[in-house]
């Protein structure tokens, strides 16, 4: 396969690209990057240098940068996980969401169908599927009801693969995963604001009363699951993504609290998120059945890794937490 990976410096996408070079070195791998406040280079240092690895600077609502690097690289297959993905940042400034996720992910599929890309994978969220209630689970088939401008535009850019589909013919594949977590999590998230902001004995804040809940996906899972859709995926598909590990957000924190031994003193319960989605939780059983992926982190192997990951790696976070995301933190919550 000739790989364009776009948003491939950023969380799951640099996790995606590590996954892949490992399982497929023969592969050419082109991380196509905005390089935003999320986009971090350092995520790839480690393969920086492997000949099948190249980076372009680039932005995915730039058709003529595109159409020159897949006809470059002879790219047949593109996995988009390029966009705005931070829910706050979207209640604040939804203009850049619609832009990126919306318009850069119409860019990318025109350009993948005048230069015939065998294949598009669009990498989407739960989140598209709104908030359930105490019981249930999103399936392929549960209607689309996003609550937040980022799911908005998130399930606006799912219907326009669709309707490449539909209308093109077009060999797409979108893969719906509930919350990732690991190695390379942008410090603004959940997991590792806890763990970050626990180690530095700072406050942490927890939205509303805490009982929202989340299902939580370690990243490397999701990252394999990624690579049987590609391969595997039949055309027009839509494919569920999740481990089975609900949690309330405020246990979630508490147990991180214990498992780093530092007081639960420090939970600070702020104001909610506006039109905050009380539980998501995702059934996997099609992936599961059909193209035979299975997790192979339980939630207690995934935190543990995720841990360790971030008490090793603290020159990664206090860098980024030195920069433009504490002028982003302080403005959201008063502090840095
Ligand atoms: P992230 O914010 O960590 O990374 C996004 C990357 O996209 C960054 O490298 C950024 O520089 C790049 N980017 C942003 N705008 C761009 C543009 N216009 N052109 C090119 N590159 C651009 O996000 P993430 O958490 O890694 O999420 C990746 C994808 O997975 C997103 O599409 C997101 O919606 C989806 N997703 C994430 C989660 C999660 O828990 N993190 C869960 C479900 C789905
Ligand atoms: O400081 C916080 N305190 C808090 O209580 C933050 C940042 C979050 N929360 C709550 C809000 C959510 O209920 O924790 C939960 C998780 O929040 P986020 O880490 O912001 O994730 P979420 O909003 O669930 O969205 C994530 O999963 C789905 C990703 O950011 C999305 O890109 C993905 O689509």
């Amino acid at each position: 396969m000739k790989l364009l990976v776009s948003g491939g410096a950023g969380f799951i996408g640099s996790n995606f690209i590590h996954h892949m070079i490992k399982a497929h070195p023969t592969y050419t791998i082109v991380n196509f990057d905005l390089l935003t406040y999320a986009g971090n280079l350092e995520n790839l240092e480690d393969i920086r240098a492997h000949q099948n690895y190249h980076f372009v600077h680039g932005n995915i609502c730039n058709y003529e940068l595109i159409d020159y690097v897949i006809d470059q690289y002879a790219i047949d297959t593109i996995v988009n996980f390029a966009a705005e993905s931070h829910v706050d940042r979207s209640i604040t400034q939804p203009d850049v969401f619609i832009k990126t996720n919306v318009l850069g992910t119409q860019t990318l599929l025109d350009a993948a169908k005048n230069k015939h890309v065998k294949k598009y994978l669009q990498i989407s969220t739960d989140e598209v599927y709104g908030s359930l209630g105490s019981n249930g689970y999103f399936t392929e088939k549960t209607p689309l009801a996003p609550n937040s401008p980022y799911a908005a535009s998130k399930a606006s850019a799912d219907m326009v693969v669709r309707a490449y589909f539909e209308t093109y013919g077009m060999n797409i594949n979108i893969t719906r995963c509930s919350n990732n977590y690991g190695p390379y999590h942008f410090p603004e998230k959940l997991i590792p604001l806890i763990i970050t902001n626990a180690l530095e004995d700072r406050e942490l804040p927890v939205y509303g009363d805490g009982k929202n809940i989340r299902d939580w996906l370690y990243v490397e899972d999701h990252c394999a699951a990624i690579d049987l859709v590609l391969h595997q995926g039949k055309p027009g598909e839509v494919y569920n993504v999740g481990g089975h590990n609900e949690k309330r957000n405020i246990d979630l924190v508490e147990l991180i609290l214990d498992k780093l031994n530092k007081p639960h003193s420090l939970i600070k319960h702020v104001s909610d998120r506006l039109g905050h989605d009380r539980r998501y939780a995702i059934d996997a059983s099609k992936i599961k059945t059909e193209l035979g992926w299975q997790p192979k982190y339980t939630f207690e192997t995934g935190i543990n890794e995720t841990i360790q990951w971030y008490l090793t790696h603290k020159k990664w976070w206090q860098k980024i937490r030195s920069g433009e995301y504490r002028d982003y933190f302080k403005k959201q919550y008063g502090t840095a």
